[in-house]
């Protein structure tokens, strides 16, 4: 590292790994992107050139093992991450690695064994709800014992339609993965077992999935809710609530204005995540530098990661068996 500057590598400039490129050279202070790598060289080549002029890599592993890479961001398909990871952690560079960690608990736990192996924190996981102002109000709120006990959760994360969620398995694990984190992170809690039902988007595809609502049950008695649709047919949506032994609290996440007019009343919806957590992405880059800088990783872990997984390999086995399925994982590393 140079001069306190931070040089950062981006694999995949798809739509999370362009975003991210894009903060990290005009928002975050201390870190500069030096290169990037794309199967589409095009697509690569148009980010870099807006982060002054990256190099363009289209091999992965020659871009994490750059003499002057000093950090990795890993934004390429799902099914790329868990090899993106070891590589890093091989490489003891610190890695932001997008959701899912992998896609499988056992790519997961193998993340999770290097990293044990390395001796010291690498890998921060993009669960940038944690970032996230109104998800962060609502835990501070927790905390600050005002409702007391959290005895049940509710997750609602509705999406504008998109092609990638053709079936439940990858509904669960590319995108109700996040729903499945901020219960465990905001409940302080694990998963213990779940329960999955889903109304399919084609009724001739069983699989395919357009609504889903996964019951959940935390250790030590909690209950809640993760509600997902794959195409609200009105834009984006996450919120949060949480009821307590003395109250019940929710986010508040939308900031527009409510215009009455022509004998209506409405407000905006985001259109997409990109616009409703931009500044959780700020804020997530940011703590990330910084923890770089200091030398370790911080926020959601190599943990978080493995056992979010594990969570989401149950929610499949349910959607397979159409019975509640017990959570399966290994006992928390003394590291973690
Ligand atoms: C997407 O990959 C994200 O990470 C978004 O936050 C999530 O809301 C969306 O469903 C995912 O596809």
């Amino acid at each position: 590292m140079n001069r306190g500057i931070v040089n950062v590598g981006v694999i995949g400039t798809g739509m999370i790994g362009s975003l991210h490129a894009g903060i990290l050279s005009s928002r975050i202070n201390g870190a500069r992107v030096v290169a990037v790598m794309d199967v589409d060289q095009d697509r690569a080549a148009a980010v870099a050139a807006d982060c002054d002029g990256a190099r363009v890599y289209s091999d992965a592993e020659a871009l994490i093992k750059a003499a002057d890479v000093d950090a990795v961001l890993i934004a390429s398909p799902d099914a790329f991450h868990a090899e993106g990871a070891l590589a890093c952690i091989a490489a003891g560079k610190p890695v932001l690695c997008e959701k899912p960690m992998a896609t499988a608990r056992a790519d997961a736990e193998c993340i999770l064994r290097a990293e044990m192996g390395a001796g010291r924190r690498l890998v921060q996981v993009g669960f940038m709800r944690e970032y996230d102002r109104a998800h962060r109000a609502l835990v501070d709120l927790l905390g600050s014992g005002e409702i007391g006990r959290a005895l049940r959760f509710r997750g609602i994360h509705m999406n504008p339609f998109r092609s990638e969620y053709a079936s439940i398995d990858t509904a669960i694990v590319n995108s109700l993965i996040h729903d499945i984190h901020s219960a465990r992170f905001m409940m302080g809690a694990e998963i213990a077992e779940v329960f999955a039902r889903w109304v399919p988007a084609n009724p001739k595809d069983a699989r395919s999935a357009r609504y889903a609502i996964i019951h959940i049950s935390f250790d030590g008695g909690a209950i809640g809710t993760l509600e997902w649709s794959g195409d609200s047919g009105y834009g984006y949506e996450v919120e949060v609530e949480i009821t307590g032994e003395r109250g019940t609290a929710g986010t508040s996440s939308n900031h527009s204005p409510i215009l009455r007019q022509g004998s209506t009343r409405s407000q905006a919806i985001s259109p997409d995540w990109p616009e409703r957590f931009y500044d959780a992405y700020v804020e997530e880059l940011a703590a990330w530098i910084g923890s770089v800088m200091r030398g370790g990783a911080a926020g959601p872990s190599a943990w978080d990661g493995y056992m979010s997984l594990a969570v989401a390999e149950a929610c499949i086995k349910s959607s397979e068996s159409s019975q509640p399925e017990r959570v399966i994982g290994m006992e928390r590393p003394a590291m973690y």
